[in-house]
């Protein structure tokens, strides 16, 4: 999804090197200089002295420096961590640090945590102080963090040495070491980030009730954005019995989690082996972000850097009984077809959770399990050990697994478990099962290797449809296809492209034209019958070339009486040129100069056919990104765009230069040329959904309208585009997925795709925000450097922006259509931002 050609920068190669090479050397005659000196005299007996006198002051300064100030280089740690204490029984009072119980308890818990650190070496020397946050049930929880100064060299054996203290087994402290017994004590390091000096810190409490929810926002939400520089906590609770449900309804936070981000934490203190999860950017309401704990307490940290401060989050705290059926997972299963989906599915499951459901068919039949969506945690460790879901005695799949992943067993029995861990959560997983007989694993449809069953028609129709290409071996392919000598079916206009789309370059032999065909100047073959239509079928339209019917081919405008202009520029230029009118009428936004355009997937587009199609271009490099003229200083793209990478301030009015009115990237020198003013990128454009996808560029000076060049209409806020409806799609952008950008203007028609439809297809990506278009065959669609340009609507004789290339799965594959950001979404913005 990024545009293309991004980031091509001159890095400093091997020549670099020289630099090294440049080295100054004294000169010989020097060290002979050195030899002919002699034994010492008064003043070498001066020299020695001072030198004496010198390197004692030297060592008495290192002595100093070491003892006095070294300590100084000690740096600080924080631990945070959770112990048991089961010889204690929880008070309602344990709830208020002000409380002269909890007062007692944690300093018992500090004087004992004390002693424990005395008994290891590492600990006991570096030692500063504990402090106890908090207390919950079970029997007594307490939450504390532990501050040890540590010298430069020694935080790896520190680390080991807290580590060592993380025991899941019993620890028995009581007879030396003070009247608590503690069991399970888990602390880790605490984020160096979370305690950096000048960070303002706040703490907050809630406890949560059945009858009431509890809100929680970020300090000054809504009216204001959350302040720079700051931790803050909140420390949620709930009843006994219970669990935590946090539910964002709003989550805007800045893009990179390294600057502002929110935790969600399993426990009362932010103690890594306890993160849930790290949030930051934009949710959209419609994008559920819930979590559930896995008792009755949960943490919720913010923490901002200095620059950037966003809107904030609203979040609802609810309690959910532990024998609520919205926590039960797992049971028995049977029938020949169902399903199941791992809890709180498709927000984020709870840890340490485990569930099991046990799954009987009919006798005689086996049983294929599919997973439409799976995405389970594989934490730190990247491996299936932490969160997983077993099929027992067949596989354990974690991580993200492509949609539709499928596991069969040849039994009417299977066993699916699903866990997870302390830490780390997910989205999870749905689930379908359904039965298949032994003998016919696939009545009246394909079998994959892979076990996947696929419509018999889309067999050797040159896509992958199975996953494993199993239905593209061996394939006899008709007539529309080429036969590669693997046994692989593509689509015939892929031969002699230049591409081995067979893999053994079958397509690309033999490129010379077979008889009834027409070599194009491109050396692309079309049949005879196809020169002079009237069509341009060769994509460099050499097909029509010379072709007596192209009476205007060398004007620039044909009029509605069929008169051909030759006069450049001759409409709305104030003169009737045509005799009738047509060249001076509709001479606003959204007409096409001359309109000989057919539904073709990708050809070259008509000179001035799209005059507000922009090429975006890094300064002095080749086109990134499209763009569409709405008004004589303003430009319509997509946020994407102009989002910086490490690279590149794609952000930065300065990067960018605009091309209008180009038809071939190879006209660039004599087009119009315009630098860019300002940039106004969409405030809550997200980054990994591609949701509000739009941005707007002003021109340093208004352009001039003309043929070449002329705005496209906006269309109403109000609009809405039905499923069916051609749009067309134009751009620089590659002309197959991975391939390079394209050097004369293309366009593409393709049909608006239903929502509902394509958010199926897309795994439920999409937004009311974005629209789809394309051909769910595939073959058609933009691709990378498309993005920011326009998807164009006829109506009422003119164009409209209906959509601006955002993002898709890939380009042109079946059932991935192109997603377009909806601009009537965005009319209002547009007229707010811009006054057109
Ligand atoms: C891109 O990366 C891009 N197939 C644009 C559109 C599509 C895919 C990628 C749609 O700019």
């Amino acid at each position: 999804m990024d545009p293309m050609d991004r980031g091509i920068r001159y890095t400093p190669g091997s020549s670099d090197k020289d630099w090294e090479q440049a080295d100054t050397f004294l000169p010989a005659s020097d060290n002979q200089k050195l030899e002919k000196k002699r034994g010492p005299g008064k003043v070498g007996i001066i020299v020695a002295v001072v030198t004496l006198a010198a390197v004692l002051a030297l060592i008495i300064g290192l002595l100093v420096w070491h003892f006095h100030f070294h300590k100084d280089l000690k740096s600080q740690k924080i631990y945070t961590g959770s112990l048991r204490i089961t010889n204690q029984v929880f008070v309602d009072a344990y709830e208020n640090s002000d409380s002269a119980e909890f007062k007692e308890l944690a300093n018992q818990v500090m004087a004992q945590l004390k002693s424990v650190y005395s008994e290891s070496p590492q600990l006991s020397k570096y030692y500063v102080r504990s402090e106890v946050q908090a207390f919950s049930e079970g029997s007594v929880i307490a939450y504390y963090e532990s501050e040890f100064a540590v010298p430069a060299g020694q935080e790896a054996a520190v680390d080991q040495a807290v580590n060592s203290l993380s025991v899941n087994k019993f620890r028995r402290f009581e007879e030396k070491q003070g009247p608590l017994v503690f069991d399970h004590i888990v602390s880790s390091a605490l984020d160096t980030r979370l305690f950096s000096k000048g960070r303002t810190s706040m703490r907050f409490t809630q406890h949560a009730k059945s009858s009431a929810e509890k809100i929680i926002t970020s300090p000054g939400f809504p009216d204001k954005p959350y302040a720079p520089d700051s931790f803050v906590q909140w420390q949620l609770r709930g009843d006994p019995g219970h669990v935590l449900k946090l539910s964002f309804d709003t989550f805007n936070l800045e893009e990179n989690c390294s600057n502002d981000f929110v935790r969600v934490y399993d426990s009362l203190v932010a103690v890594d082996k306890h993160l849930m999860e790290e949030e930051c950017g934009f949710y959209s309401p419609s994008n559920p972000l819930t979590f559930i704990s896995s008792r009755n307490v949960m943490l919720v940290t913010l923490v901002t850097n200095k620059e950037e401060n966003f809107p904030g989050f609203r979040a609802r705290v609810t309690q959910i009984s532990q024998d609520s059926s919205e926590l039960a997972c797992g049971g028995k299963l049977s029938g020949t077809s169902g399903s199941f989906k791992s809890p709180n599915f498709p927000s984020y499951y709870p840890p340490n959770k485990t569930c099991q459901w046990d799954i009987e068919v009919p006798d005689g039949k086996y049983i294929k399990l599919r997973f439409p969506k799976f995405m389970v945690s594989t934490g730190s460790l990247n491996h299936c050990s932490e969160d997983y879901v077993q099929i027992v005695g067949k596989s354990t799949l974690c991580g993200q697994q492509p949609a539709n992943t499928m596991v069969t067993v040849n039994s009417n029995k299977m066993t699916v478990v699903f866990k997870s861990d302390s830490s780390q959560v997910d989205r999870g997983f749905n689930a379908t099962y359904e039965v298949f007989e032994p003998t016919d694993p696939c009545p009246d449809k394909f079998q994959c290797d892979n076990k996947r069953c696929v419509n018999p028609s889309l067999r050797c129709d040159g896509w992958n449809d199975c996953g494993d290409s199993t239905d593209e071996r061996n394939c006899k392919c008709d007539a529309s296809m080429i036969q590669c000598r693997n046994g692989f079916c593509k689509p015939m206009f892929w031969r002699c492209d230049g591409v081995n789309d067979c893999g053994d370059d079958t397509d690309e032999l033999n490129c010379g034209c077979k008889s009834g065909e027409f070599q194009c100047k491109n050396n692309q073959c079309v049949s005879e019958k196809l020169k002079c239509d009237g069509n341009r079928d060769c994509k460099d339209g050499s097909d029509e070339d010379g072709c007596s019917r192209d009476m205007c081919k060398d004007s620039t405008f044909m009029c509605s009486n069929g008169k051909c202009i030759t006069k450049p520029n001759p409409m709305c230029d104030g003169q009737d040129d045509c005799g009738d009118g047509s060249d001076e009428s509709n001479c606003n936004c959204g007409k096409k100069a001359y309109t000989k355009s057919r539904i073709v997937g990708g050809q070259d587009a008509d000179v001035s056919e799209f005059p507000w199609q922009v090429s975006l271009h890094v300064k002095n490099t080749p086109h990134v990104c499209g763009a569409s003229i709405i008004s004589e200083q303003w430009l319509v793209t997509a946020a994407h765009c102009v989002q910086d990478d490490a690279k590149i301030k794609y952000s930065q009015p300065g990067t960018w230069e605009a091309y209008l009115g180009l038809h071939t990237q190879k006209e660039k020198p004599k087009s119009t040329k315009r630098l860019i003013k300002q940039i106004i990128p969409h405030k809550n454009y997200n980054s990994y959904t591609y949701d509000n996808d739009i941005a707007l560029m002003e021109l340093d000076s208004p352009v001039t309208f003309s043929e070449t060049i002329r705005p496209i209409c906006l269309p109403a806020a109000t609009d809405v585009y039905p499923a069916g409806e051609t749009v067309t799609i134009s751009g620089w952008g590659a002309t197959r997925e991975g391939g390079g950008g394209a050097t004369v203007l293309q366009k593409a028609n393709v049909r608006i795709i239903n929502s509902t439809v394509c958010d199926e297809l897309m795994s439920g990506q999409i937004t009311s925000r974005m629209t789809c278009a394309g051909v769910l065959s595939g073959g058609v669609d933009a691709c990378q450097g498309d993005s920011g340009g326009p998807m164009s609507i006829f109506s009422n004789e003119r164009m409209y922006l209906a959509g601006v290339v955002s993002w898709g799965d890939g380009c042109a594959r079946r059932n991935k259509p192109g997603i377009y950001t909806n601009v009537p979404k965005f009319r209002a913005w547009i007229k707010e931002k811009t006054g057109v």
